[in-house]
């Protein structure tokens, strides 16, 4: 049975990315849900709305585990649905948030996300979970996403925006950020280069990836190592676009099997 994965459009791909390497004998259905992108300023009625509608379709791919690749709506609706399907549900919140609290050596943690992941507050709120005296300072850079989908990654303008929505993140004391949306590990090297070397930088994409690894495990749910995984592809407009920009991200062509 094949993993589902979804996201608000294109930016959840970061996630597929990442499980392909980690996972290269599974095979992945992934949902893109194109004509509502954006989710980061949508109602949290309506993300989980959106949230229920898609795992009901994935759940007619019959997936053995689904990975709400948007931060968004595992910010604001993982809660909310867990429950209600019998299928192991993971988000990239807490992967993220367990990765970022272990690399922490000053209990000071940055996270940089959408309006509505930043608005809930969810990484604070996990992050203190895991443990209470770390400090968060969060900060919602919402151009940061059609700047990577028009392929504004290396231009001057995004140096501003990353100036405008960071410095003062820069000044501050943490030593750890976490990437709380799907499309910034794209402008990773420009963040890099713009906070400095001593800054770790937490992918949650990747830590999502390693934690599925482990739930496969765990639940004797894994492909043969032997067997070579391919990924099918699905959204809800404008296909083409989307085509050209994950041929852009993946590191294969999304037409031909991998
Ligand atoms: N996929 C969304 C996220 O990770 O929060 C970003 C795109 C959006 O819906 N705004």
């Amino acid at each position: 049975a094949p993993i589902g994965v979804f996201d608000s459009g294109v930016g959840g791909l970061t996630v597929v990315r990442e499980i392909t390497r980690q996972l290269p004998e599974e095979n992945i259905v992934y949902f893109g849900d194109t004509a509502r992108v954006p989710y980061g300023s949508k109602s949290k009625e309506n993300i989980i709305r959106f949230s229920e509608q898609i795992i009901r379709f994935l759940l007619t791919k019959e997936v053995k585990a689904i990975v709400i690749a948007c931060n968004t709506a595992s910010a604001l609706a993982l809660d909310a649905v867990r429950d209600e399907f019998d299928v192991p549900l993971l988000g990239v919140v807490v992967p993220g948030a367990r990765a970022a609290v272990e690399a922490t050596h000053n209990g000071k943690i940055g996270v940089i996300g959408t309006d509505a992941t930043v608005h809930s507050h969810v990484y604070t709120k996990e992050i203190q979970k895991m443990k209470s005296d770390v400090t968060v300072q969060e900060k919602a850079c919402p151009l940061f996403v059609p700047l990577v989908e028009e392929g504004f990654k290396d231009h001057a303008v995004t140096g501003e925006i990353i100036d405008h929505y960071l410095s003062s993140m820069r000044g501050s004391e943490i030593d750890t950020m976490i990437l709380g949306c799907t499309h910034y590990p794209l402008l990773r090297s420009r963040i890099r280069t713009y906070m400095g070397d001593n800054i770790q930088i937490v992918n949650p994409a990747y830590e999502t990836a390693m934690d599925l690894k482990k739930i496969l495990k765990e639940q004797d749910m894994e492909n043969p190592q032997t067997s070579q995984g391919h990924c099918e592809f699905y959204v809800s407009d404008a296909a083409e676009k989307f085509k050209s920009f994950a041929n852009s991200v993946m590191p294969f062509d999304i037409e031909s099997t991998r």
